[in-house]
């Protein structure tokens, strides 16, 4: 058995006893893809994630990649290699593609809920497959001839990059200095060095590559609104895809990471090394970071579960260990030294920490299931009501509480709950949790770090959006709140309730400071100062509401007569949610008092005091 433990039962609970995934299959709206046939992609995604997928997870690990400076080739451990093809084989990529690139039409939660598999048993695997996601962004965004092209890299299986970063653009993208250069055949010369670009490598695993590369015509705007978005193949080809000659593009270096080492980091060098670095502008127009952030959507999806499928299989280590784990006696015999030692699932702290990972794993995993239902406005109508428009921009909303606050709760969580929970083995290579937590690091930088996240959050999809969004999940909440104030939860709900109007008035303060910033500039400070506390804030209300909602629905089931092992779960689900509203759900008041305290003493501090 390898490291990895999925959650299949969780995952099936929320497609089609919470969702209702299983009706609109059974409406049709996906073809011939019913319930039954959904359940089995579940469970051999489980199977293979589990197996060979999970297989080389510590072997590539330990023998990161290696980069020849002459050849500008790098060596992937085989192992991996193996993984990875086995993942290609299996025609994963392909899920959620259009029908012209060999696509199948899944619903966006039944795709998520199968990659939280895949990037909880080997993140890099899944983040190697990027190929033909990103052909389908290169189709729906390219010219008549780039959608031609985009088939071919589809058919071919060509690897693809995303391609922003550069030493002095990090989060500021436009500040990029990258050039592209017209030519007379209507195609480009990119020139610069872009920095930390993942997968820009094949070794065997692909014939080609192409990078997706933001660059800014000469003479272009400054900023992102200046930068283009060009196609950058590794090799010129003909309109069979048959390959030619080498272009431009070189790896120029490779980092040394703390974490998902396999998922190799690039310095790539466009038009540095006497040949010219041919690109074609994606599209007819310079709209370069409109169409990346299409690219940029799926990236931070695909980051937020990922932190949160590392969670779920650490907490589910972390259970393991602590069933088997005997040390001290029941808290209520300490003082009688020769009271039976007991299993530390005894211990009241072991149970605190258990169902604190518990509850932000299947909590969080209710989150981005539930986005990811309004990524598809078949399942975001039955969902919430959602019609398109609004569909999408809930999808918008709820991004960076997938990404930003998934990230955040599942990196200081393996560290300080499932790694504590194996006592000092937590800290061996023996188990893979201090793995784990070297992996999830990454996911609150890249990406957009979390403090870009909570201004994305508050800026655009709050104020830009005038609460549209908002307001739709907010009345969702409410009716909840107003269907359950009298029944078997009503304590939790009444929480649940609280920690609503705290987070309301939080928005409220924030706005307040950003509608005084017209006056006063310096109050714009107050909501940066404020941000990250309400975006993390908000994250634990949406936690809070998926359990308990979850939790209605797991005791109509104890009530309707479950046994054995559904029984069980279904418990579990509604001490899980009773246990966050809890002992999480209240800690929100005191935030929303630091919030409504916010004042500029951090930005009048003096630098030289720091
Ligand atoms: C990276 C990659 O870190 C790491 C992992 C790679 C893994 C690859 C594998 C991925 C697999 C994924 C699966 C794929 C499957 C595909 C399937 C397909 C079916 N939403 O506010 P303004 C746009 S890569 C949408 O003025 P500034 C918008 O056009 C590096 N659009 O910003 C806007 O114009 P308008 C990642 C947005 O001050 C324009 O930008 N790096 C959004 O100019 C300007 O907006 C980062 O993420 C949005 N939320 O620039 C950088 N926001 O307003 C982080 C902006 O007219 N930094 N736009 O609509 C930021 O995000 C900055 O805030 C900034 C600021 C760059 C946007
Ligand atoms: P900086 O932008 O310098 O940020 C430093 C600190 O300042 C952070 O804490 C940040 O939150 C804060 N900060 C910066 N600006 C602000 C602001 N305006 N307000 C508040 N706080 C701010 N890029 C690609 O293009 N393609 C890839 O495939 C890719 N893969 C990556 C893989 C790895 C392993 C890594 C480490 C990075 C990768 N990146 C990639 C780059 C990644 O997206 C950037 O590292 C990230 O956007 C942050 O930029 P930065 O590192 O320059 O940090």
């Amino acid at each position: 058995m390898g490291h990895y433990k999925s959650n299949v039962r969780d995952i099936e609970f929320n497609l089609f006893e919470d969702l209702g995934v299983g009706e609109v299959l059974a409406s049709g709206a996906y073809g011939d893809l019913d319930e039954d046939t959904a359940k089995e992609m579940l469970r051999e995604a489980a199977r293979q994630a589990e197996g060979p997928i999970a297989e080389s997870f510590a072997e590539a690990d330990r023998n990161p990649p290696v980069f020849d400076p002459a050849t500008h080739e790098v060596k992937i451990n085989e192992a991996f290699k193996k993984s990875q093809a086995l993942f290609a084989d299996g025609g994963w990529a392909y899920l959620g593609l259009d029908d012209e690139l060999g696509g199948t039409d899944v619903p966006r939660s039944l795709y998520w809920g199968i990659g939280e598999m895949f990037l909880g048993a080997n993140p890099p695997v899944f983040m190697f497959a990027a190929g033909p996601g990103f052909a389908q962004i290169l189709h729906d965004e390219g010219t008549d001839e780039q959608k031609k092209w985009a088939k071919i890299a589809a058919e071919r299986n060509w690897n693809a990059t995303m391609v922003l970063t550069e030493p002095d653009a990090g989060s500021d993208v436009g500040a990029g200095r990258t050039k592209a250069i017209k030519q007379e055949d209507g195609s480009w010369h990119i020139e610069g060095v872009k920095r930390f670009i993942t997968s820009a490598v094949m070794d065997g695993m692909f014939e080609s590559t192409f990078h997706l590369v933001l660059a800014r015509p000469e003479g272009g705007a400054p900023g992102t609104k200046g930068l283009g978005l060009y196609f950058v193949p590794k090799h010129h080809f003909d309109e069979q895809g048959n390959l030619g000659e080498e272009n431009g593009v070189y790896v120029t270096g490779v980092e040394h990471k703390m974490g998902i080492k396999t998922s190799t980091t690039c310095e790539v060098t466009f038009g540095g090394h006497g040949k010219p670095a041919k690109g074609w502008l994606v599209g007819e127009e310079i709209k370069g970071i409109a169409q990346m952030f299409k690219v940029i959507e799926h990236a931070r999806m695909m980051v937020g579960t990922k932190a949160i499928g590392t969670l779920s299989t650490g907490y589910l280590n972390a259970l393991d260990y602590a069933k088997q784990r005997v040390q001290g006696a029941d808290l209520t015999q300490m003082a009688d030294k020769t009271a039976p030692r007991v299993t530390i699932t005894h211990h009241p702290d072991v149970r605190r920490s258990l169902l604190t990972q518990k509850a932000y794993a299947e909590g969080l995993r209710a989150v981005y299931l539930y986005t990811a239902a309004h990524q598809d406005v078949r399942t975001a109508t039955p969902v919430s009501g959602a019609d398109e428009e609004m569909a999408f921009k809930v999808n918008d909303l709820l991004l960076p509480i997938v990404k930003g606050v998934g990230s955040e709760r599942a990196f200081t969580l393996l560290g300080t709950e499932s790694l504590q929970t194996f006592g000092g083995s937590g800290f061996l290579q023996d188990y893979p949790i201090e793995q784990y937590v070297r992996d999830s690091k990454i996911d609150s930088l890249y990406e957009g770090t979390t403090a870009i996240q909570a201004q994305d959050f508050f800026f655009r999809k709050i104020l830009r959006d005038r609460g549209a969004a908002l307001g739709h999940v907010a009345g969702q909440i409410t009716a909840f709140i107003e269907a359950n104030a009298g029944g078997a939860f009503a304590a939790d709900v009444a929480l649940l309730k609280t920690a609503a109007e705290d987070v309301q008035a939080m928005a409220a303060t924030l706005t307040g400071f950003a509608l005084a910033s017209q006056q006063e500039p310096k109050e714009l400070y107050k909501v940066g100062l404020g941000s990250v506390r309400f975006l993390m804030a908000f994250g634990d209300l949406m936690v809070g509401w998926r359990l308990l909602h979850q939790a209605v629905i797991a005791q109509a089931a104890i009530d309707g007569g479950a046994t054995g092992a559904d029984k069980s779960f279904y418990e579990g689900k509604v001490g899980v949610a009773k246990f966050f509203a809890a002992n999480m759900l209240p800690l929100l008041t005191s935030v929303k008092e630091v919030v409504a305290a916010v004042d500029n003493q951090a930005m009048d501090l003096d630098e030289a005091a720091f």
